[in-house]
């Protein structure tokens, strides 16, 4: 038993493509509870904070000007191994291997322009969390 909480965020193409009604849907009906949730336009210092652990991988202009380009919905879900399920329900990072039935496996086609952030362990919920929405919603 383990309820946790995980920091998720629809990118700017899954806003555009008006994915975050199946999104929300798909965690709620898999038993998870939504606790924060705003629509908002990250800045370029956010999102640096956010993705600076990738500040020295050669993709990181690219996705900094991506995550920034729209807004992004950005929320946090509470529940049973809700950070490893939410990464299981997101698929995986690289489009060969996102498979049908994830949301990255039945949205996106590329590595970059995939639909959906989730923290990828515990550590990385705290501080997103944190991050995103204060110390009072961890
Ligand atoms: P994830 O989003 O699955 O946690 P990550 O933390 O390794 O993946 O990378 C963060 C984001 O950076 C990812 O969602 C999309 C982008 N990215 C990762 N690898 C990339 C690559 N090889 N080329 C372009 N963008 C990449
Ligand atoms: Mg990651």
């Amino acid at each position: 038993m383990a309820i946790e909480k995980t920091f998720l965020m629809v990118k700017p193409d899954g806003v555009e493509r008006q994915l975050v009604g199946d999104i929300v849907d798909r965690f709620e009906r898999k038993g998870f509870t939504l606790c924060e949730a705003k629509l908002m336009t990250i800045t370029e210092d956010l999102a640096k904070q956010h993705y600076a652990e990738h500040s020295e991988r050669p993709f990181f202009g690219e996705l900094v000007d991506f995550i920034t380009s729209g807004p992004v919905f950005a929320m946090v879900w509470e529940g049973e191994n809700v950070i490893s399920v939410g990464r299981l329900m997101m698929g995986a990072t690289n489009p060969l291997e996102s498979a049908p039935g994830t949301i990255r496996g039945d949205y996106s086609t590329t590595v970059s322009h995939n639909v959906i952030h989730g923290s990828d362990s515990f550590a990385s919920a705290q501080r997103e969390i944190t991050l995103f929405f204060g110390e009072e919603a961890l």
